[in-house]
């Protein structure tokens, strides 16, 4: 079903460290050449922390976990490649697309790898006037039932987030933030969000990850990991450009996929790229403590079968 690299076949088999991360924050979520720059740089940082980076994406009808360079360079200068989310993945695989795997795919993907962290920017989540929209990140519920624990730097601040927690909150979801009490939001460390959950170290992550299968409970947990302060961006200074964000794309009908895609490159354009520069600082961060959760958990007993 998956074709893994030969460094995350090696390190799988040998109980090494291994970390999933994301192809559409490639595709859909950053401009040529920083998207490449940006996932190499990425694939660098987890190497760093002793643990092998695994990027999901699908090329050509086949699911793969970790990208050679020079396809993670094709996927990066492709233009008009599928965002898979849950509901896509089967059928791009059964008609022999490439696509890139949103977070619910690449956790599917993940799961099936026998990958049990994944780093990323942002989740998707409850979008902002979801009350009429309906429009609800397959994200969310993904976290529910895969068990997979995803580092992220919260869910992206042009959502609905109050909406957003509480909806993980129903869906039974630990919602952790990484060494603080308030949870961060994207582009800012911190919000107005106390959060349910607070942890201080990978080890506890990594620990709670296992009891959630002692225990057979589905699904996975979520690290709320703050941007490194000297890189955030004020909750202040983006809100009104988030607003004129939400605008736009209300005024040109983006509906579905393309939402996500279209509000943070609208916001790059808004902020003269600093929303582009604090989305790559936060994933550098977010692949640093992944690596480190999976370095613990590859010390703990292994999941039972
Ligand atoms: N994080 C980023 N940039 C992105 C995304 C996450 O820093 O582009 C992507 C992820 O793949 C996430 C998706 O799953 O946005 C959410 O899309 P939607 O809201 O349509 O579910
Ligand atoms: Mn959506």
């Amino acid at each position: 079903m998956i074709s893994l690299s030969d460094p995350v076949a090696a390190a799988l088999a040998a109980g090494r460290p291994v970390v999933a991360l994301e192809s559409t924050i490639i595709t859909h979520g950053m401009p040529w050449p920083e998207n490449l720059e940006t996932a190499q740089a990425v694939e660098a940082a987890v190497e760093a922390e002793g643990a092998v980076p695994a990027t999901i994406a699908v090329l050509a009808g086949r699911l793969h976990a970790g990208l050679s360079p020079g396809d993670l360079d094709t996927l990066a200068r492709a233009k008009d490649v599928a965002k898979l989310s849950r509901a896509d993945l089967a059928v791009c695989l059964a008609r022999g697309g490439t696509g890139a795997t949103t977070v619910a795919a690449t956790m599917i993907a993940a799961r099936h790898a026998g990958i049990e962290v994944f780093a990323t920017g942002g989740i998707g989540g409850v979008h902002r006037g979801a009350e009429t929209s309906f429009d609800i990140s397959a994200d969310l519920r993904e976290l529910a039932q895969t068990p997979v624990t995803v580092v992220a730097a919260g869910a992206k601040a042009i959502l609905d987030l109050a909406k957003t927690w509480e909806v993980l909150e129903t869906l039974g979801v630990p919602v952790i933030a990484y060494g603080q009490d308030m949870l961060p939001a994207f582009w800012s460390a911190t919000s107005p969000h106390p959060a349910p959950l607070r942890m201080d170290d990978p080890r506890t992550v990594a620990q709670a990850h296992r009891m959630r299968a002692a225990l057979g409970l589905p699904g996975g947990q979520l690290v709320a990991n703050p941007i490194p302060a000297e890189a955030e961006i004020p909750a202040e200074t983006l809100a009104p450009l988030i607003e004129t964000a939400l605008a736009d794309a209300a005024a040109r009908g983006i509906a579905a996929k393309a939402v996500t895609p279209f509000l943070l490159d609208r916001l790059f354009a808004l902020t003269e790229g600093r929303t582009l520069a604090a989305n790559i600082a936060l994933v550098l961060n977010n692949a640093r403590l992944a690596a480190r959760i999976a370095r613990d958990l590859s010390a703990l007993p292994p999941e039972p079968a």
